[in-house]
């Protein structure tokens, strides 16, 4: 980034100076959560302050660690930090607030909840929470919603791995994991971790790389690592279904894939092998604007030169194709054989030790009337109850529970449908929205539709550790914990068997509570005390490892991993979860629900002249993880402001110079952002960071700290032409805008 200079992460520890020498040093063996990916970590412990976050000596993560974990003590004992519930007592986003005790405010919250219930029924209360934090309430979220009767959940996994677990499911019935440990071909398609963006996935690709791995990487950007590649296909933004497909003409024509796994475990063959003959390398190579020959050396690197690994990718979750591109995903993994093998992708199941998540949630608990009212079932239904539930049967057979709700995302609600209905333009009104660690208003698309539906509300709750846009908008805001400050078992996001304890390093600060001890409120204050009946978040961990024998300070003491060794080719016992029993290149269940069953490229809309410019919102800040950590000064320090990225010829096109500030707009909104000119960005796209808002700057509505100036989402639309058809996600990749030149600075 140009302007910022590079600085060590270890540096960024040693900025705050200890006040006196500390008493005895103890540590606790704690999991990070300043990003999703949650590496163990060891935090220096005394007189119940965290004096440092350090690496672990665990061989997965203790190579380095990044400066986002390292800073994290300084970010809670930040000025800004909510200690005590807020009431509103202005307008909403007057920003005028009082203080009141927890058990005042969840009285009034249950009572004005109840109120919205009685009114408009359960499905009227809406929550969104998380990516990470879908798992420190271990399912106790749904779990009540269910008791209470709403299906409309939703959460950033819709765009982010949720939607990709509940897609790869439609195919074989479960969500598989990359073996990066046995792998001989890494694919990335547009992923690109960092050594401070995801560490251990970095450490990952490059331990492999050293192994001699290959590396394919497919990209728009030449970004780090497609200069770390192998092969590096620069393919038009958005096109990622189009480039499987040719992968699978080169693989089928040439015969490339493993013909008795297709022959043995596998439905729709011959139409799919139709559906392929219709994208010719030269329309491939058309559509993406990537050289034939590079991808035909690629597809055969792929299939010839494996096992093979596509680890999961956001970028194929926010897309127009993006059922058809994760779809294509699972076919390529399955007809060249690498489902369920070593170096290839592995079908973790349910650990059989611990209670999971998903049953936790108790989703039989909601009847079926309710569920047939989840917000978005109707018209993009692949990741709702109506999409998902087709699989309950299947689900069971094989790995024994009927809900396999892998990283939450296979039974949420439609985001957009959510905001629509909260807006007072859906189906049916929502009025109730609580937000647990998230910041909706930022964190989907279209962001003035967004805004609508919270000024809409009659009870907004958010429980947070900041002031958000979104918590602004608020009427109560409750203060929220964080990992260095409650135990934590993790069940890495019901998409692997593998359990891992984080210990509490110190006492929250205030009146700061867990995601556990909010629902298990909210239980009480609807008069459902019975469905959160464990007293502690302990004592619900040792209900859950009852049968490993340990309760829960065993556990956390003596385990750091907890897993099952692996086994291979488990289908062969079992047949795979899905209606045929095997993996499905044609899908019964997007045919049942009316879609193609066959992968597909859908283009783009006609150009619009007046906005003749491509964005995608995406390549993640080290600093920052999404929306959050702009508050934390020496993480702020190196990154003050939001960049666009754009090529030389484009930014001379656009007659705009480096760090000028210019404003970008399309038809859904319009922010301020400063030029950073690349020569790794090719001509005609232009990146857009996600999530950008000032804590510093004046608060309540028509200002939210900036967020109405600055953030992406005010330029993702999610109109039809810009959804996927199946599950209705929104296309992040390749929006129309142009870039404004503005007088002054902004
Ligand atoms: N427009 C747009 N939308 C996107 C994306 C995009 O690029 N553009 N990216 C998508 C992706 S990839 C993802 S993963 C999701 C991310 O979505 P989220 O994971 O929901 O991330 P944020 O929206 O930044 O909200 C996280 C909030 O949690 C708060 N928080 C942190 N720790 C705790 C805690 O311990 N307890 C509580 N209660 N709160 C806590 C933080 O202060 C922060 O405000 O967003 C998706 N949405
Ligand atoms: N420091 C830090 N680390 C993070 C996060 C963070 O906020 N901060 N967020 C975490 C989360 S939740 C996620 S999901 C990941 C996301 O991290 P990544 O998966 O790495 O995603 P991005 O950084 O958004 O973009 C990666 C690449 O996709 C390319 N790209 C853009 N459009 C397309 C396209 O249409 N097709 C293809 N093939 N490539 C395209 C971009 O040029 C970019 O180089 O990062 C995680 N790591
Ligand atoms: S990558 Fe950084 S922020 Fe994410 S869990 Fe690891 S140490 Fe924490
Ligand atoms: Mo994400």
């Amino acid at each position: 980034m140009p302007g910022v200079a590079d600085m060590d992460a270890e540096r960024v520890a040693s900025a705050e100076p200890l006040p006196r020498p500390p008493k005895a040093v103890e540590t606790r063996k704690v999991l990070c959560a300043s990003c999703d990916i949650a590496c163990n970590v060891v935090a220096e412990v005394s007189e119940g302050r965290v004096l440092k976050v350090r690496a672990s000596d665990n061989p997965m993560f203790r190579d380095n660690i990044c400066m986002k974990g390292i800073a994290a003590p300084n970010g809670f004992a930040h000025a800004d930090r909510v200690h005590v519930p807020l009431r509103r007592v202005g307008a909403r986003g007057s920003n005028e607030w009082e203080q009141v005790s927890w058990e005042d405010a969840m009285a009034d919250i249950g009572q004005r909840l109840g109120a919205v219930i009685e009114t408009h029924g359960p499905e009227a209360w809406a929550v969104s929470t998380s990516q990470w934090n879908t798992g420190t309430d271990h399912g106790l979220g749904r779990r009540v919603m269910n008791h209470i009767g709403s299906p409309n959940w939703i959460s950033g996994v819709a765009l982010c791995a949720g939607n990709t677990a509940a897609i790869n499911r439609l195919s074989y019935g479960w969500f598989p994991m990359a073996d990066f440990g046995n792998t001989r071909c890494i694919v990335l398609f547009g992923h690109n971790p960092m050594r401070h963006s995801w560490t251990p996935i970095y450490n990952n690709i490059k331990r492999a790389q050293q192994r001699g791995a290959r590396l394919i990487v497919l990209d728009p950007r030449r970004s780090e690592q497609a200069e770390a590649a192998d092969i590096w296909l620069p393919l038009r933004a958005g096109t990622d279904a189009a480039m499987c497909m040719g992968w699978l003409k080169v693989i089928l024509d040439e015969e490339r894939f493993d013909k008795n796994f297709v022959e043995q475990w596998t439905v729709g063959f011959d139409e799919l092998r139709s559906r392929v003959n219709e994208y010719p390398l030269e329309r491939v190579a058309e559509i993406t604007g990537c050289d034939a020959n590079m991808i035909r050396r690629a597809a055969r690197i792929y299939a010839s030169e494996g096992p093979s690994i596509i680890p999961w990718t956001p970028i194929t979750d926010m897309q127009r194709n993006s059922t058809s591109a994760i779809r294509l995903h699972s076919i390529l993994r399955a007809v060249c054989g690498y489902l369920d093998v070593p170096g290839g992708e592995v079908l973790h199941g349910f650990n059989p030790d611990i209670v999971p998540e998903s049953s936790i949630e108790m989703h039989e608990a909601l009847p079926e009337a309710q569920k047939a009212k989840q917000l978005g079932a109707d018209t993009h239904p692949a990741f709702t109850y109506r999409g998902q539930a087709r699989l309950r049967e299947h689900t069971k057979r094989v790995w024994g529970h009927e809900y396999a709700n892998q990283v939450t995302g296979c039974f949420m609600a439609n985001p957009s449908a959510t905001f629509r209905a909260m807006a007072g333009v859906g189906a049916y009104p929502v009025k109730a929205f609580f937000v647990l660690g998230n910041n909706p208003l930022m964190s989907y698309a279209n962001m003035p539709l967004i805004l609508k539906a919270l000024m809409n509300q009659d009870l907004i709750v958010v429980h947070e550790q900041f002031k958000t846009p979104t918590a602004q908008l608020a009427d109560y805001i409750l203060p929220a914990d964080s990992w260095l400050e409650r135990p934590w078992l993790t069940d890495g996001f019901g998409w692997t068997s593998i359990y891992r304890p984080s210990q509490q390093a110190v006492e929250p600060p205030g009146e700061c509570k867990s995601t556990f001890e909010f629902w298990k409120l909210l239980a009480a204050a609807l008069d459902r005390a019975e469905v959160v009946p464990w007293p502690t978040l302990e004592d619900f961990y040792d209900y859950r490892l009852k049968a490993t024998g340990m309760n829960w300070r065993e556990f956390s003491e003596t385990q750091e991993v907890f897993f099952r060794a692996p086994e291979f080719k488990k289908y062969e016992k079992t047949g795979f979860a899905t209606p045929s029993g095997k993996v499905e290149l044609s899908s019964s269940i997007l045919e049942d629900l009316g879609f193609d069953p066959l992968p597909y490229f859908r283009d783009d809309p006609a150009p619009d002249p007046a906005f003749p410019l491509m964005m995608f919102t995406g390549v993640r800040e080290n600093e920052y993880f999404q929306t959050g950590h702009r508050h934390i000064p020496e993480l702020r320090a190196r990154r003050p402001e939001p960049f666009l990225f754009v090529s030389p010829a484009t930014a001379g096109a656009c007659g705009v110079v480096q760090d000028e500030w210019v404003e970008v707009a399309n038809r859904t909104g319009k922010i301020s952002i400063k030029v950073a000119v690349r020569d790794d960005m090719p001509d005609g796209l232009v990146r857009i960071p996600h999530g950008w808002w000032k804590p510093e700057m004046p608060q309540g509505a028509g200002k939210l700290s900036g967020a109405l100036q600055y953030a992406d989402a005010q330029l993702c639309p999610d109109d039809e032409d810009f959804l996927d058809r199946e599950q209705g996600i929104p296309h992040m990749k390749g929006i129309p805008c142009r870039i404004n030149k503005v007088a002054g600075l902004i």
